[in-house]
């Protein structure tokens, strides 16, 4: 059975087929259209799932926001242009006509990478540093999504109490300081403006302000890491997203966790399927729930 996977992510939406033997045979990315209304979204979702969804026989949707019953609730409307509320399924279904089924974007990715890492691990956590921070947890082999969906959403534990206000509602977020839009928000002067992919560009340069932004976005995942390992202590963090997958910032984040004591660190993976883990992660969880 082929599966037609969809990543819903707040600065790109991507579609691919995906076959049985989970080889992603074609793949297209669209940018996430910022806007209040679900028109937008439902336009760009047509668009995408057009030249795909006659071969497939099913859909699997990773996306940002909690995921239940089939609808996505952002937990953070500011990274999808305000939009708080989408009825993923209901829409995807409607334009494919095909069995859907949808899941948090980094739950998804969390159980792609698990896959690929469960000969040797049972207990492990996957973080997205992208427009905000996800988390999934798989605890024991088993992926946690919540009564409510809410599991993994590390990027709203607290970084900082007098740092800037998240787009949750509460103050000084994870998120809200080490993802692309936190790295962003925070640029001053000639960087104001500049999205996280040109102020990593500019570090690289030797730009003293993109730099400190980078280290500060890597400090505060490498605190959180070592919250993750207290409260979980998982065996690895496997790291995703276009801001965790750059040059360099896995091994920043490594260094600064090499500063925690020791019980605090564990082993840090760059993701294996990079940005194809939620479209993954999405058709493997697919593949058990629709026959
Ligand atoms: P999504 O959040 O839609 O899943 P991404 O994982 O691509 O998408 O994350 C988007 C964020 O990553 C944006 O804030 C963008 O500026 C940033 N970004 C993209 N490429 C890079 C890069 N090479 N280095 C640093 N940041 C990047
Ligand atoms: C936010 C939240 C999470 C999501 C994470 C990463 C929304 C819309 N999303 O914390 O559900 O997993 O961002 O999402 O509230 P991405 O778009 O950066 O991949
Ligand atoms: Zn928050």
């Amino acid at each position: 059975m082929t599966t037609l996977a969809i990543d819903i992510g707040g600065t790109k939406l991507a579609a691919a087929l995906i076959d049985k033997e989970m080889y992603v045979i074609d793949r297209y990315e669209l940018a996430t259209p910022a806007s209040k209304t679900q028109d937008a979204l439902q336009i760009c979702l047509a668009e995408l799932v057009a030249p795909l969804a006659a071969r497939a026989q099913r859909v699997a949707i990773a996306s940002t926001g909690i995921i239940q019953d089939g609808a996505l609730n952002a937990i953070n409307p500011e990274n999808l242009g305000g939009l708080a509320h989408f009825p993923l399924v209901e829409v995807v279904t409607r334009l494919t006509r095909l069995p859907c089924i949808a899941v948090n974007d980094a739950q998804a990715a969390a159980w792609a990478e698990y896959h690929a890492l469960r000969e040797e691990i049972g207990d492990m956590v996957f973080l997205t540093v992208s427009t905000g921070v996800g988390g999934g947890i798989i605890s024991d082999g088993r992926l946690l999504v919540g009564t409510g969906g809410l599991a993994g959403h590390l990027g709203h534990t607290l970084a900082d109490p007098n740092g800037p206000r998240c787009g949750c509602g509460r103050i000084g977020c994870v998120e809200a300081i080490a993802s692309g839009r936190g790295i962003a928000a925070a640029a001053k002067d000639d960087l104001s403006g500049c999205d996280a992919k040109t102020i990593f560009f500019r570090a690289q340069q030797g730009h003293p302000q993109a730099i400190a932004l980078k280290q500060r976005s890597a400090q505060t995942l490498a605190r959180l890491i070592a919250d993750i390992k207290a409260s979980t202590d998982c065996q690895c963090v496997v790291i995703g997203g276009s801001v965790g997958l750059s040059e360099g910032y896995l091994d920043l984040v490594s260094t600064f966790l090499s500063g925690e004591p020791k019980t605090y660190r564990t082993q840090l993976l760059a993701a294996r399927y990079k940005h194809n883990a939620g479209l993954l992660g999405a058709a493997l969880l697919a593949q058990e729930v629709i026959s």
